[in-house]
Parts: C-alpha cells; sequence; structure tokens
C-alpha cells in the first residue's frame, strides 16, 4: 500500500545503534510522506530511524520505556500529563525559525494545554467520525442511513450492520468521548459509575464489531473488507481515494477533534538534530506535502498555496463552518478518569 510504508526503519538498518548524525523519530502509522524523510536526509545529511505506532498506549510505552526517542507526535489531550511528568522537554524557539509560519489561532488553543506552547509544536490534526462504504452499509441496513453515531452505539442498529463489517479506533479517549457526547455527557465530566455503565453498552456491542484496530481498517476500508467504521479523517479520505464509495462523515450530534503535536522527549539523545527536524517540517511547502499524502489538515497558516486546490476543496478535509460547530477537542482526562477509561477500555479492545 503506497500510503502505509509500515513501521521501522528509513535510512538505518535494523538493530543499528544510532550513527553519528541520526535522530529517532516515534510517528502514528501513516502519518508522514516518505518523500519528506528521505530529502530531510538528503538536506541536512541526518539519518531518520523511524517507527511508527498505532494507539496513544503504544506511544506511552515507548515514552515510557527508557529508549532514546528524538520525537514523538502526541495528541493535544496527552500534553498536559507528560508535561507534568516531566517526560517532554522546552523547545528552544531560537532554534525553530520557521514556527513564524504556524497557525497564532491554533497555538493559542494548544496554549490551554501547553502554557505559552513550550513544549509542542503542532503538526497534524482533524476529526474523528464515520467512514462508510454507502452501497454496503445501506444494503446491509435496509434504505438510507441516519447521520447519526445510532449507527454503532444503537446495538439494533448497529446488528443490522455487522455483516458487511463494522470497526472501532483503538483509541479509548475517542471511543468513550463519543459515546458520552452521543448520551448527552461529557467524559471529562462524568461520575466514574456513568462511564462504567457506558463501558457497559460498548460490550453489549462487541458481538457487532469485527475488530478494534486503528490500522488495519485503513486497507480494509479501502479493499471494501468493511462497510461502517469509526475513522480519523485521513484514513477515510485514503479509502476514497483507492476508489471506494466511503465518505467520511460527522454525525449530527457531533466528534472530536485532535491535533497531534511535534515533541522532544525528555529522553532525546540528539535534542539539537531534533529541533532541526521539527524545524524542517514547519517549512510551508514540506509540511504541505505531507497533508498531501496522508490526507489529514496541518497546522501551518502559510502552507495552503503548495496545496493543490482540488485537494484543498475536498470535503472533509478542511472540516466547513457547519461541521466546525459540531467539533469539540479531545478532553483531557483527570489520572481518576484516566483509571477508570483504561479498565473499561482493555476489556473492550480485547473482546473479554
Ligand atoms: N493513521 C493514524 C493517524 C493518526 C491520527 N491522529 C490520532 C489522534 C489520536 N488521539
Amino acid at each position: 500500500m503506497q500510503r502505509a510504508f509500515a513501521a521501522v526503519l528509513l535510512g538505518l538498518i535494523s538493530g543499528l545503534s544510532q550513527a553519528a548524525d541520526s535522530i529517532r523519530v516515534y510517528n502514528w502509522n501513516d502519518y508522514i510522506a516518505p518523500q519528506v524523510l528521505e530529502n530531510f536526509t538528503r538536506d541536512t545529511g541526518i539519518e531518520v530511524e523511524y517507527h511508527t505506532f498505532a494507539s496513544a498506549e503504544e506511544l506511552n510505552a515507548a515514552l515510557e520505556s527508557g529508549q532514546a526517542i528524538d520525537i514523538a507526535v502526541p495528541s493535544h489531550n496527552e500534553l498536559p500529563t507528560l508535561i507534568a511528568n516531566g517526560r517532554i522537554r522546552p523547545l528552544d524557539f531560537n532554534l525553530l525559525p520557521n514556527r513564524s509560519h504556524l497557525d497564532k489561532q491554533l497555538l493559542s488553543k494548544l496554549a490551554a494545554v501547553d502554557p505559552q506552547n513550550q513544549h509542542a509544536v503542532p503538526y497534524l490534526w482533524g476529526a474523528v467520525g464515520l467512514a462508510i462504504n454507502t452501497p454496503q452499509a445501506e444494503a446491509a441496513y435496509g434504505g438510507p442511513l441516519p447521520e447519526s453515531w445510532s449507527l454503532l452505539f444503537d446495538p439494533e442498529k448497529s446488528a443490522r450492520l455487522a455483516s458487511c463489517g463494522i470497526s472501532v479506533l483503538d483509541a479509548a479517549d475517542e471511543t468513550l468521548s463519543l459515546l458520552l457526547n452521543y448520551q448527552g455527557r461529557s467524559l471529562a465530566r462524568s461520575a466514574p459509575s456513568r462511564i462504567e455503565r457506558a463501558g457497559d453498552l460498548l460490550q453489549s456491542l462487541r458481538p457487532n464489531l469485527r475488530y478494534v484496530d486503528s490500522e488495519r481498517y485503513i486497507d480494509d476500508l479501502s479493499n471494501g473488507k468493511l462497510c461502517l467504521a469509526v475513522a480519523w479523517v485521513g484514513d477515510a479520505l485514503a479509502a476514497a481515494q483507492a476508489g471506494q464509495p466511503v465518505r467520511f462523515l460527522v454525525p449530527q450530534e457531533g466528534s472530536v477533534l485532535f491535533v497531534d503535536n511535534l515533541v522532544i522527549p525528555s529522553s532525546a539523545s540528539r535534542p539539537e538534530l531534533a529541533h532541526r527536524f521539527i524545524d524542517y517540517l514547519m517549512q510551508p511547502q514540506v509540511i504541505a506535502q505531507v497533508t498531501a499524502e496522508t490526507l489529514y489538515p496541518n497546522g501551518n497558516a502559510d502552507s495552503a498555496q503548495f496545496i493543490d486546490a482540488a485537494l484543498l476543496a475536498q470535503p472533509g478535509l478542511y472540516p466547513d463552518q457547519d461541521t466546525k460547530r459540531r467539533l469539540y477537542p479531545l478532553e483531557v482526562l483527570s489520572d481518576k478518569h484516566a483509571q477508570v477509561r483504561d479498565q473499561i477500555w482493555q476489556r473492550f479492545r480485547d473482546g473479554t
């Protein structure tokens, strides 16, 4: 698959310890233009040992593993905990002249989770929604589909779609937040007992789901093997680009928005080279290339001129005003809420 140039290394062979000028990068799967990494090495002489992860949990495990990581890409809601636990370093703005291209409004919103934007640079962002293979889903459902999360969260409705394949992201924050929002509540402000009841509902949906996974669904959507998937926007648009009749829907009840950020972990062994990597990605024409490849919007105010007009106008990529009104940022959870979330999620994801 063109987008999924899979995990692991670019430029270095596996097992080789970090060379004189090399950095180790941990990014989400399908979240880079491979050409950009090659160009970075060509232009700077810095090799990139590139790893991917598919869930926030995997990233946290890597950050806690003790290995040196020079660049990581956590979502905005993870930043307060990473900062409080000393897992990421303050950035040196003097080494980041291309920060001037970043969207100021986005930076001011991010300052709520990263005071004065000291630790994080917005990379890509986007909405969560439903990726729907309309012909398959309507055939299984028996008619037109409501533009609603009930397609998933109402057990009777999702049972009707089970035969053509439903998947859910391995993303506890997103899924629980969406379910509570569908129920008219907020995950961060709900009592643990209510979240546990939401967990029971999730568990009751399990027989209707093919799997809980954030990587496999990209290929399956693109090959017509799923008719309904909870999706991050770019992954859904990739299926449409692959020629499937897949649309990306932000349901009427609303949905969550995430901002993923470039950060330098405390474990970094080459922080100065990590700054060069971040600054390289902040060049408008470079991040435009990443958006074109991944189909995720970026946080760079000057990049639009480098993005093909047809792509910019593609429905869903940059949400329109009406859709924006229905989006709310992924919530930051207290330790207590995070604990309840983890218990519910493990049971749900593993189907136990
Ligand atoms: N293909 C993976 C894209 C990752 C999108 N961001 C995930 C945000 C999780 N909170």
